[in-house]
């Protein structure tokens, strides 16, 4: 079993954690996207990472994925069975991954040189990002950690999508803005999962 992943996609960090936490016996390949040979062309039509290879087919994208990886690397399951307690999960992590996706679209606008840029993508994407940390933020309200004050898979979408809104706009204060989400990544960035995967600045 083998997972494709970049450095600095929020997306494979959250997959790359729920290995380390479940102990899954996976092997991590990185790719570099960017490269007009890159493997990943051959194990996703969508060319995206991360992308799990196994069995001879390959699995995508992210929340896919993580049940995946969770069902069969038991029994410490992160994510929960029971139906309602499993949509509140998956409801945070759509809200994580939405965080990430408004995130890389202001990072693709920025890269365009700059006549291109379109000032309505900056705040449109920016408006959902500030949505996105105060209705999340609401929710940290009074707990630790998201479903049933225990650690989940929630809690890694979450700190996964916070991890890389910090890297990208590390102008946003969330001890002044996002208290509740300051100290819900503070606890995360304890576990060794988060420490190892943690973006690097310079990618
Ligand atoms: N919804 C996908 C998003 C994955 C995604 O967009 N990954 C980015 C890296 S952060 C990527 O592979 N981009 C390459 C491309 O879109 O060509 C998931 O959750 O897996």
């Amino acid at each position: 079993m083998k997972l494709f992943y970049s450095n600095n996609s929020p997306y494979a960090r959250k997959i790359r954690i729920l290995i380390d936490e479940k102990k899954a016996s996976i092997i991590l390949e990185k790719v570099v996207l960017a490269d007009k040979n890159c493997i990943i062309h051959k194990y996703n039509p969508l060319s995206k990472v991360p992308t799990l290879f196994v069995n001879d087919i390959s699995i995508f994208d992210s929340p896919v994925i993580a049940e995946y990886v969770d069902h069969k690397s038991g029994p410490l399951y992160l994510i929960p069975g029971d139906f309602d307690k499993r949509m509140l999960l998956k409801r945070w992590e759509a809200i994580a991954d939405g965080l990430c996706d408004a995130a890389v679209a202001i990072m693709l606008e920025k890269r365009r040189i700059s006549s291109q840029q379109n000032a309505d993508v900056f705040e449109k994407q920016m408006r959902k990002i500030k949505l996105s940390l105060t209705w999340l933020n609401e929710e940290m309200k009074d707990k630790e950690y998201y479903l049933e004050n225990t650690f989940s898979y929630a809690d890694i979408a979450v700190g996964s999508a916070l991890g890389y809104v910090k890297l990208r706009y590390p102008e946003i204060d969330f001890k002044e803005e996002y208290l509740n989400l300051h100290r819900l990544y503070e606890l995360l960035m304890q576990r060794p999962s988060f420490q190892m995967t943690a973006p690097e600045p310079y990618l």
